[in-house]
């Protein structure tokens, strides 16, 4: 290589990787001084991505000038130079939002799109400046003021980046390469039964915080403890030997820590008489977290959860999870969720079933999701997503799984909600799966020993035998799978011939049941697609659960129809996976009745 090349690619790689590096997560950055940066963008659809590659297929922004790509400052181009895309004359659309179901030619589209926002801002010396993205789906490329910030992979969970020194006082504008294309080696990988929603999809926030700062806490009861908040307060570009306070006012609590000296202060506060959080009484307390010029304050429940033999107790009490799955899809009004009073009304539907749980699949949802749950007392079952069939083998694979793991777990740790972490779906067995899935078994445990881990486990029949034995159950709290009798297998009226017939001594968490009704459609128990059909389903699949001695909960798939390129039947299905207890207008299926029948006299039975 001569010698010019090889310095060419070393500074490549040294200002590559600086430029991409990420700036950890900022707890409970929504509490912080912000402005937002949600509304119109301007956005360009660029399936053959010129606007990042050039005509040998070279990325611009890797090239030596760094010019040419759509997310060039425009202020600076030669008049005379050929430009052929223009941000100011571009359509807009709603951030946050899917564009799929913002524009017709977007609904199927699967690729890249260029998003713009102007924003004003007014950078002060001695503060730390942070732009914060709520989800991008799938790859985002991230330019402020025509300069790269850094690339985020992975379509649910929050990432940002430090602007400090970057903003421009008066107009800055930044740009999202947003690029949904499915890959095999991605997580989720090419086969989902979802809608693959693109773009910007959650908030875009711009935080401003002291240079010194609190960057993340955990403020939990210990493992089986009431008596004992335990966890940790993390400062960034504070002094050696700062100290941190949290207070909790309504419940007499107030300890000083001294940090470690390497920015980190263990948490470990004895606490008397705290009412606990529960679904009945969702109870938060304010918590306040100084440190030097700074202050955080958040609203935090207090529970312990743990399993003892086959059961899983809530404050020490045995709970039934009555639950139900949910996708983060509005069906009335098409796409994700986009504001708390559609994430509301899901929520309140599942409180309207009598259930005391939900199960978030597949994926991360929406930190505001998760914070409604702590308020409206539901129980949360939150998920990575890994589902189907992963390239179990590729390192890289593993490594983006982990750290989607680990964003989510950073994210919602304060969250008293949340009780389970799901390793993910119906993964199909085998010796590289086992090895990829423990791995993230043994890591959730690390990052967080005071919830329950599980996944959605598989079963396999033999004659009228359905097994559980999947060998990673073993390193789960919960034995929990998905199994359609009734629908993909068996008929309603037939399931009472079958008999589980399972490994492990654990709580049953059901995962998935259910089948497909179109709303409207009326006939016989034994005709597919009625509601009759489904709530026979529901009739029949009740009792033959309730026959595993070990049955804990169950959420059943699921709340509302969704959207899925998966279902294809023209009349019944029209790309609607027709599972909902609701249909997309928001009526209810008559099998809704029978689980909220059936919910409201476990809950007696548990009271
Ligand atoms: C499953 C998957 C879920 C699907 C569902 C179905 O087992 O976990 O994502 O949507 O089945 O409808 O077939």
């Amino acid at each position: 290589m001569n010698k010019l090349r090889y310095i060419y690619i070393v500074i490549l790689l040294i200002t590559g990787t600086a430029a991409f590096a990420q700036q950890s997560l900022i707890q409970n950055i929504y509490s912080r001084k912000h402005i937002s940066l949600n509304g119109r963008w301007n956005y360009i659809i660029d399936p053959y991505e010129m606007g990042y590659y050039d005509y040998r297929h070279e990325p611009f922004d890797q090239s030596k000038s760094g010019k040419g790509g759509f997310y060039d400052d425009r202020k600076q181009i030669d008049k005379s130079e050929l430009i052929e895309y223009n941000f100011d004359l571009a359509p807009t659309i709603n951030v946050p939002g899917d564009w799929n179901s913002q524009a017709e030619k977007l609904e199927l589209y699967e690729g890249t799109i260029w998003l713009r926002q102007k924003f004003l801002a007014n950078p002060a010396n001695d503060k730390k400046y942070v732009l914060y993205f709520g989800a991008v789906n799938y790859e985002a490329h991230v330019y402020l003021n025509g300069k790269k910030l850094g690339v985020h992979k992975g379509g649910f969970t929050p990432f940002q980046f430090d602007v400090t020194g970057k903003l421009k006082k008066g107009e800055n504008f930044v740009v999202v390469k947003a690029d949904n294309t499915r890959k095999q080696d991605e997580i989720p990988t090419v086969n989902t039964d979802w809608w693959n929603y693109g773009g910007i999809t959650r908030d875009v926030l711009l935080a401003e915080l002291p240079k010194s700062h609190i960057s993340d806490y955990k403020i939990q009861l210990a493992k089986g403890n009431a008596g004992k908040i335990e966890g940790f307060v993390k400062l960034e570009g504070a002094a050696a030997n700062e100290e941190v306070t949290i207070s909790i006012p309504e419940a007499g609590v107030k300890a000083t820590i001294k940090g470690d000296g390497q920015g980190r202060a263990q948490v470990n506060i004895p606490v008397r008489k705290l009412k606990l959080w529960s679904p009945e009484s969702p109870k938060l307390y304010h918590v306040e977290i100084s440190s030097g010029n700074d202050k955080v304050s958040d609203k935090i429940g207090f529970r312990t959860i743990e399993t003892r033999g086959q059961d899983i107790l809530l404050n020490g009490k045995a709970v039934f999870l009555r639950g139900i799955s949910l996708h983060d899809e509005n069906p009335l009004i098409p796409g994700r969720l986009r504001s708390s009073a559609d994430m509301r009304m899901m929520l309140n539907q599942a409180k309207e079933l009598n259930c005391n749980y939900v199960r978030l699949a597949h994926y991360p949802h929406s930190e505001e999701m998760v914070r409604l749950a702590d308020e409206m007392g539901l129980l949360v079952w939150a998920e990575v997503p890994v589902y189907w069939t992963i390239s179990w083998e590729n390192a890289a694979t593993y490594q983006n799984a982990e750290k989607q793991l680990t964003d989510l777990i950073e994210r919602d740790k304060n969250r008293s909600s949340v009780i389970i972490w799901s390793i993910g779906n119906e993964t199909p067995l085998s010796e590289p799966r086992f090895k990829f899935m423990s791995s993230l078994a043994a890591k959730t445990r690390e990052l967080d020993n005071t919830r329950l881990v599980s996944a959605a486990l598989e079963v396999h029949r033999k004659g009228f035998d359905v097994i559980v034995d999947d060998p990673l159950g073993d390193k789960l709290d919960l034995v929990s799978f998905n199994q359609y009798g009734g629908w993909y297998w068996a008929l309603p009226k037939d399931l009472s011939k079958y008999k589980f017939q399972i490994k492990y001594n654990k709580p049953v968490v059901i995962t998935e049941v259910g089948g497909s009704a179109l709303a409207g459609f009326h006939g016989d128990e034994d005709t597919r697609w009625t509601e009759e059909f489904q709530e026979s389903l529901y009739k029949n699949q009740i009792p033959f659960m309730s026959t595993m001695s070990g049955l804990r909960g169950m959420t059943p798939w699921i709340l509302t129809d969704f959207k899925s390129p998966r279902r294809q039947h023209p009349y019944f299905q029209d790309f609607w996976n027709r599972k909902g207890l609701i249909s997309e207008t928001g009526k209810k299926k008559k099998a809704f009745f029978v689980l909220k029948d059936f919910y409201e006299k476990t809950e007696q039975k548990y009271k």
